[in-house]
């Protein structure tokens, strides 16, 4: 987009005039905020309507990406670089005496999302209009994203996130005129029409209006603009005697009010279902609509619209199609099937079955008795086709989606749709071989792999400009438009001044870290240690616990030998756990009492720090990366489908230190088993674990004193207010035999931590393998994972 800079300044300059009645001079930096988007609002506002005039009158087919969760992180300067003025204004508030970074500051992430799977959503947004595709998306407008996250005495404390004000979020308009209605509950009984079909009568359902704010989502310097539909609930005004008293409201307006509700109770789970039903039907009602639009056979519809069921969130996606197909727009069930089948797809994005959803068939038929009847007739279909066919029986229980009284989520999704993909190419073969083999024997051609991706113009442009920078003096600025330029710098791998000038730039980013540390934790790091990063949700399975245990092993180090000669290193931590996961809670309380231990012990001579930083989230990660010497990966082989963070380490020149788990065997296979640093059990030896059930975590304890000598630290005082958090923890790793593995990957991994010890004393070594890691990071740009949705999946044009 063309605007000069003194045009922006005019444009920028009436807004604030128009909108809040002051002058720069007096305006707070959120004012200021306010008005610099809605400047870049009008600018792109024309285009947005364009696009949607040109896709009605090209016909062209779009796809719908349906998820729970949309991690965009802060808007402002994606959608300045996009635009292609981040540049200009940077200039142009340079000019008003106006600090860019302050202004920035006051956007709060919205951050409708948990982690890698809400980021990737929102990842997918970006690509979607910067490859061109038509590809909207689907999901909810919380009025609070993910909690806030406050350490008080070392524990997480939770608090809300109202991300947007009484007038709502800047980026988003309100859409009244494409509402639509939600049922839910009531009863719902067949009768016969005089034609002799039957047709559904509902009684006492409830009827919730569905209303759509839409955010634009721009493509990188294309003019493309796509939309992010999030839904948000009314009670209709028809209705409003159902809800007599303020708290019948509040039932209502809560499920739009939070991001995953507490799902330990029974109302949690109503609430859940409610909530992706609603924006589930909200949106295929829409779809159908505005398909009609164009006078094409409602048959017909996958020809120009495809859907995505991001995990099993919105995976009662078929059976809602279909009960709009048939019930609504009378279309004949055989017909409404082959329609459904081919225009949905769906994305498993783990393998742990606690997270694979399923729904009490009570709960469900209660919630939605017309959705459960068409489960129940797709089910009966499922299970007389394949009998019919000959299909073992076994095969078939296995498979169907209602058993044990239970609501199959991933079946439905499986069996009512043409793709199921895993996000990564080890992630996808366990969903063939083990997780979902029976569907995978059923139907092999519905499976394929596809690896994710990460937005590598947020973790370069914006989130590491001295990278960016440097970049563009080795290498010219092509690779800022098209990222497989970064290749080039294969090219300087070996020149000693590129390492240096690359090592600067580490430092740079280190050094705003460390400011940011000091200013939020008091404590002081050197930018001579080594920067070593694990930033993620707290998991058992993600094994910062391993982490930990090599930490208290340095210390102990230390302790026995002040002397020791190793590269001071500084640990840091980001991690939000689950409000109801105990054992995470623990491990947050453990990571923070060993830094406060360590950080305060003054005979360990600086060489060690532990710093847990709170709240992390995208705009704290945009910090923590590039700041990064050493990217920690290191869950137990097997359990990360895939990892996103890995990625954006890379692109900014951290090394990986890994597990060969998800994606990081991809990132080795880019560059090169040298450049990488690996340790471990594999995908293999943790299955023969499973199979010979011959693991045995006491016995390792036993026969490994320093081991032991770790593992005691957590129960006989060494640190200190860890009484009933170190005893779950020795509890978890001995007495219910360490479901993780950690003590058994224990020894590599302390190996391996030498290894990058050493390797870090050799600047130059240590610079190479750091450039190698930025030069094939183009590997993992979510634009091109996005190529392969497309065409693979969605079959979309250009
Ligand atoms: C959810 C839950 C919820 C219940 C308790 C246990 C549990 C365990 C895992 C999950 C993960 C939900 C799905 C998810 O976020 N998967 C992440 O998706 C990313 C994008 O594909 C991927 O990079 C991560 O490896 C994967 O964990």
């Amino acid at each position: 987009m063309q605007v000069t800079k003194e045009q922006f300044i005019r444009d920028f300059k009436d807004t604030l005039h128009e909108e809040q009645q002051i002058k720069i001079i007096d305006a707070t930096p959120r004012e200021l905020f306010i008005a610099l988007a809605k400047t870049l609002r009008k600018y792109y506002t024309p285009l947005w309507l364009e696009r949607r005039r040109d896709l009605e009158k090209e016909q062209k087919k779009i796809a719908y990406y349906f998820s729970i969760e949309f991690l965009p992180g802060r808007m402002l300067e994606t959608n300045l670089l996009n635009l292609g003025l981040l540049e200009t204004v940077k200039e142009a508030f340079a000019d008003l005496d106006l600090d860019f970074d302050t202004i920035k500051e006051t956007e709060h992430d919205m951050a409708l999302g948990n982690g890698g799977l809400g980021r990737l959503a929102a990842a997918f947004m970006d690509s979607l209009a910067t490859t061109g595709y038509a590809g909207f998306g689907n999901g909810l407008r919380y009025r609070y994203g993910l909690f806030k996250q406050r350490i008080v005495d070392g524990y997480q404390v939770e608090l809300p996130d109202p991300w947007f004000d009484s007038t709502g979020s800047v980026w988003e308009t309100r859409k009244d005129h494409d509402n639509v209605y939600v049922k839910l509950y009531g009863d719902v009984y067949l009768q016969a029409d005089d034609a002799g079909n039957l047709t559904p009568v509902y009684q006492g359902a409830q009827i919730l209006r569905a209303v759509p704010y839409d955010v634009a989502q721009l493509g990188f310097e294309n003019d493309t603009v796509n939309n992010l539909r999030l839904w948000d609930v009314e009670i209709p005004e028809e209705d409003e005697l159902r809800y007599p008293t303020i708290a019948d409201r509040r039932r209502i307006e809560d499920i739009t009010a939070v991001l995953y509700p507490d799902d330990s109770n029974a109302q949690g789970r109503e609430l859940r279902l409610v909530q992706e039903y609603f924006m589930t039907s909200a949106g295929l009602q829409t779809i159908i609509r505005s398909y009609l639009k164009m006078n094409l056979p409602l048959e017909d519809i996958y020809q120009k619209v495809a859907v995505h069921i991001n995990d099993t969130h919105p995976a009662v996606a078929p059976a809602e199609f279909m009960r709009l197909l048939v019930d609504e727009y009378g279309l004949s069930w055989d017909k409404a099937w082959q329609a459904t089948v081919k225009t949905m797809s769906y994305t498993n994005h783990t393998i742990l079955s606690e997270a694979l959803e399923k729904w009490d068939a009570g709960l469900f038929k209660y919630v939605l008795p017309r959705v459960y009847q068409i489960v129940l007739e797709i089910d009966r279909r499922y299970v007389a086709d394949l009998a019919a066919k000959g299909v073992a029986p076994d095969v078939i229980e296995a498979t169907r989606v209602v058993k044990d009284n239970q609501i199959h989520m991933a079946h439905l999704a499986i069996i009512g749709g043409h793709s199921v993909n895993g996000v990564a190419k080890l992630h996808t073969e366990l969903l063939k071989e083990d997780t979902l083999h029976a569907f995978y024997q059923l139907f092999p051609e519905k499976f394929n792999n596809k690896t994710n991706g990460i937005v590598q113009r947020r973790w370069t442009q914006i989130a590491d400009e001295a990278l960016s920078n440097e970049l563009d003096k080795w290498i010219g600025k092509e690779w800022r438009t098209d990222i497989h330029h970064l290749r080039k710098l294969n090219a300087f791998v070996d020149d000693e001044q590129a390492q240096a000038d690359f090592y600067q730039v580490k430092q740079t980013a280190k050094a705003r870290l460390a400011k940011y540390i000091f200013e939020t934790t008091g404590v002081e790091v050197s930018l001579d240690a080594i920067f070593d990063v694990q930033v993620k949700r707290l998991h058992a399975y993600k094994r910062q616990l391993l982490n930990v245990l090599h930490i208290i092993k340095l210390y102990w180090d230390l302790k026995d030998n002040p002397e020791k000669d190793m590269v001071p290193r500084v640990f840091i931590f980001g991690a939000k756990a689950a409000p109801g996961y105990h054992f995470a809670k623990s491990v947050i309380k453990v990571i923070n009492e060993l830094a406060n231990l360590i950080n305060n012990d003054e005979t360990l001579g600086g060489k060690l720090k532990v710093v847990f930083l709170e709240n992390y989230r995208v705009s704290l990660a945009e910090l923590i990366i590039p700041a990064a010497n050493v990217s920690e990966q290191i869950s137990l082989a097997s359990k990360e489908a895939s990892g996103t963070s890995n990625m954006k380490f890379m692109m900014t020149g951290a090394i990986t230190l890994a597990t060969l788990d998800g994606a990081n065997i991809e990132i080795k296979d880019e560059v090169g088993e040298d450049n990488i640093v690996i340790f471990g059990m594999d995908k293999d030896d943790v299955y023969e674990h499973y199979q010979k059930h011959d693991y045995y975590s006491r016995g390792i304890y036993e026969n490994n004193p320093t081991l032991k000598r770790v593992i005691d630290s957590f129960v006989n005082g060494t640190i200190p207010n860890i009484q009933s958090e170190g005893m779950e923890i020795y509890e978890t790793l001995i007495t219910h035999n360490d479901e993780y593995f950690l003590l058994e990957d224990f020894d590599a991994y302390v190996k391996v931590q030498e290894t990058i010890d050493k390797l870090y004393r050799n600047r130059s070594h240590w610079m190479k393998m750091s450039l190698v890691n930025i030069a094939n990071s183009d590997k993992f740009t979510s634009d091109d994972t996005i190529e392969e949705y497309a065409r693979e999946i969605w079959h979309l044009e250009k």
